[in-house]
């Protein structure tokens, strides 16, 4: 019994410069929204709609995760990652590109936009511009259910085309005004994204009397994001790999520094929803990607609970498929013991001086969670420890 898990792999999207040109986003705004919108404010309205925000960082099993909201069935509209477009076109390539704040700020107005199923904050972000809201490059189509299904799923004009398919089937590059009015017929919506850092910044979306908002944020113990990141993200993490082998780590490096900010950041945002403001009100639930790995469809349950959403067969099923991939046939089945024995492996791939340099800048991080911290080698290897304190978040 074995946790997939899911590879967040950079992924490039090769777009023949002759067939799609590059020309200036379009303005026109596309379809027109048909939300009934409520006189008093309230966020009643629209038959119960819930906009689900999963709010993580890489390598916390946060694909696994949304995967439970985008298998929900035909009611649910999951968009993966589409902050990938904003966070490209800003802070990639040359110039330093708008400060946090101002990001923070353009994160939230495009997240705003597509809870209300309108795409054009998103359009000027993706690269090359969509043209007549058609487009070949949106960024993991294939991760949204909703994107490669009827009617969404356009049939395949050209060969040219071939390349953007979906998993099980071939589409035609994503008509954007199809894909809104799919968002708009469907009774939830649901994003995943790692790229928001604090919290506080979501307050105004979260305050929309258009939208009902549930924040879940997932964490996971630090020492395990930084080994996942030196195997998935390489090439990014070289200095972290010479660290480990020759056993120093120069601790005013800025690798360090931004180890700690991250930390920093996941902290904080905890601790906002954590202490219950009435902006947040029934909005924010913390869950930690061990217990998840440990009792997988009682966390599910559970967030399905905090959400309003019932948790249907198809999300049920999904999960029973993921996490129960072999069953011994001699020995007694327990997906707590095996799955927590995957989300266990970093102990066996960091070494104890950068576990140690994670619990120096993350300390408080780890406190908060509930992760324990090891003295020497030994503990860190010796599974009769467990490094995972029991807690119970409080959703606010
Ligand atoms: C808006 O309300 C009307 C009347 O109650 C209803 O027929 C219509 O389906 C609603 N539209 C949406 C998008 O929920
Ligand atoms: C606001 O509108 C909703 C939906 O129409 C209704 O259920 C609620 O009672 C109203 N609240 C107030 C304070 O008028
Ligand atoms: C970020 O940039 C905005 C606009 O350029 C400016 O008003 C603001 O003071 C800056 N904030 C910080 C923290 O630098
Ligand atoms: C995209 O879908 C909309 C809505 O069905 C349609 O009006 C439009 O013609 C489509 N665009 C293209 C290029 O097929
Ligand atoms: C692992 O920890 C347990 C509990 O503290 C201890 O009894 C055991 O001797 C340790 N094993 C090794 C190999 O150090
Ligand atoms: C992969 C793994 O650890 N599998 C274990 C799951 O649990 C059974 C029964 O306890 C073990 O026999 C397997 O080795």
């Amino acid at each position: 019994l074995r946790i997939k898990i899911f590879h967040q792999s950079l992924y490039l999207i090769r777009v023949s410069d002759k067939l799609i040109q590059r020309q200036t986003p379009q303005q026109t705004p596309q379809t027109p929204l048909d939300y009934n919108t409520t006189q008093n404010g309230t966020n009643s309205y629209n038959g119960g709609r819930k906009h689900i925000l999963l709010l993580a960082t890489t390598r916390t099993g946060s694909s696994f995760v949304g995967e439970f909201f985008n298998q929900h069935g035909e009611n649910m509209f999951y968009l993966f990652e589409p902050l990938w477009h904003v966070e490209r076109m800003l802070t990639t390539g040359t110039g330093a590109g708008p400060n946090g704040t101002v990001l923070a700020g353009i994160y939230r107005d495009v997240l705003q936009g597509l809870f209300l199923c309108d795409f054009s904050p998103l359009e000027k972000f993706i690269s090359p511009p969509p043209q007549h809201h058609i487009t070949p490059a949106l960024f993991r189509r294939e991760s949204s259910l909703s994107l490669c299904e009827d009617p969404v799923c356009t049939p395949v004009v050209k060969d040219v085309f071939e390349r953007f398919h979906c998993k099980t089937r071939r589409c035609g590059p994503l008509n954007l005004t199809l894909a809104s009015q799919s968002c708009i017929s469907k009774g939830h919506h649901a994003i995943k994204t790692v790229r928001v850092r604090q919290l506080d910044s979501l307050r105004p979306l979260v305050e929309d009397p258009r939208l009902d908002v549930r924040v879940i944020q997932l964490v996971r113990d630090p020492r395990a994001i930084l080994a996942s990141r030196m195997v998935a993200f390489s090439s990014k993490y070289q200095t972290w790999k010479a660290w480990a082998q020759d056993g120093q780590v120069p601790e005013d490096d800025e690798e360090v520094k931004r180890l700690k900010g991250n930390c920093d950041h996941i902290r904080m945002s905890a601790e906002v929803g954590l202490s219950r403001p009435g902006w947040l009100r029934r909005r924010y639930m913390l869950v930690r990607y061990e217990d998840i790995a440990r009792y997988p469809m009682q966390k599910a349950e559970e967030m399905y609970r905090f959400t309003g959403i019932p948790f249907s067969p198809q999300a049920r099923e999904w999960i029973l498929r993921n996490t129960q991939t072999t069953q011994e046939a001699s020995g007694v089945y327990s997906t707590q013991k095996n799955s927590s024995e995957q989300a266990e492996k970093w102990r066996f791939s960091i070494p104890f001086k950068l576990a140690q340099v994670v619990q120096k800048v993350c300390g408080p991080t780890m406190q908060l969670f509930g992760y324990r911290f090891v003295d020497d080698e030994k503990m860190l290897v010796n599974k009769s420890i467990s490094l995972l304190e029991e807690r119970r978040f409080r959703s606010s």
